[in-house]
């Protein structure tokens, strides 16, 4: 299967009636449970690797901007994989020409003040934040302003040589409301979140590497973020799922708590992981020196 045009490979109705579907964002409850996956109109879904889900952005004659509808069918989608045993990880990617060029400004501009607070404007970005299994994202081409931030609600970021980063706002009058200013000024720092913020300059995928906000920018050609993206995918699908989700929590506490309480969470969350048997599997299986067979539980 090419990973370059991924088909919509679950068209299976889902019915979701996980605690994600109903999850609470600030005090709205989105459900999505009357959309099934063969309803996407803006994401491709596939399953390229084993234990491996790609979401591939799909509004190209937008440059993949995010407009509501869009977002919602991410969020559908991830919490399908979510609660989908036989998906261990995802890979989100947008195409070889923008990753995803920022919020709908077109469905933006004409709102109003009232409008967008009292309904809670984009707030059903968030969710995705919540997601349990870990998300790789694969940028290639413009990844701006609610297309970096969308970046920077993954797990783990790999850059394409082609990639912009930026946080161009200010160009249109307004600010960062992603998570823009507060991701990024903890990941790279206050200096350049204040200039990228203020300046609205763009940057490149080797600047996000030297920073941290990049793991690594991968080798050239089409589809190579997307395929090293999968191999890494595939890489932590081989892994016990339960101590991979213990992992994704206790790195996400970093930036949640002081290093005493993330030192403490962290020891709390790998002695609880001694009540698994996937932990009695890994250490046994060291000891006679064969691989894990992972229950994953
Ligand atoms: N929105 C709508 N359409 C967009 C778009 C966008 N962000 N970006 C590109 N497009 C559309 C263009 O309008 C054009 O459509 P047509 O004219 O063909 O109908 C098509 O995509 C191709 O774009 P260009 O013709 O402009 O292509 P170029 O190669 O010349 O330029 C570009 C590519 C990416 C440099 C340029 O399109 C551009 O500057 N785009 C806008 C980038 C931008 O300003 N992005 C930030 C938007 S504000 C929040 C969550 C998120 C946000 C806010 C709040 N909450 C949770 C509260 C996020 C806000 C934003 O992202």
């Amino acid at each position: 299967m090419s990973l370059l045009r991924p088909s919509v490979s679950s068209l299976r109705t889902a019915s979701i009636s996980s605690s994600f579907a109903r999850q609470r964002v600030g005090r709205v409850f989105l459900n999505f449970r009357q959309m099934s996956t063969d309803q996407y109109e803006y994401i491709l879904t596939s399953r390229p690797a084993d234990g491996v889900a790609l979401i591939t952005l799909n509004r190209p004659k937008a440059l993949n901007a995010l407009c509501t509808p869009l977002f919602n069918e991410l969020n559908k989608a991830l919490g399908d994989f979510d609660n989908d045993d036989s998906v261990r990880a995802v890979v989100l990617t947008g195409s070889e020409r923008a990753f995803a060029a920022g919020a709908d400004i077109k469905e933006m501009k004409d709102k109003e003040y009232a409008e967008v607070y009292k309904g809670k404007f984009l707030e059903s970005w968030t969710l995705m934040t919540s997601i349990r299994k870990p998300i790789i994202a694969a940028v290639s081409g413009y990844a701006l302003g609610g297309g970096c931030e969308l970046a920077l609600m993954c797990d783990i970021i790999l850059a394409s040589p082609t990639a912009v980063f930026g946080q161009p706002e200010i160009n249109i009058g307004v600010i960062p409301g992603g998570g823009g200013t507060q991701r990024l000024a903890r990941v790279i720092g206050k200096s350049r979140t204040m200039e990228l913020t203020l300046t609205g300059r763009n940057f490149s995928g080797e600047e996000a590497a030297a920073w941290g906000m990049v793991s690594r920018v991968v080798g050239q050609g089409e589809g190579q973020v997307v395929k090293e993206a999968v191999d890494m995918a595939s890489v932590i699908a081989g892994k016990s799922a339960i101590a991979v989700q213990a992992g994704k929590e206790a790195v996400n506490t970093a930036y949640e708590s002081t290093l005493d309480e993330g030192l403490r969470f962290e020891r709390r969350l790998f002695h609880s992981l001694f009540a698994t048997k996937d932990q009695k599997e890994g250490m046994t299986a060291f000891v006679e020196k064969r691989k894990p067979n992972w229950s994953h539980s």
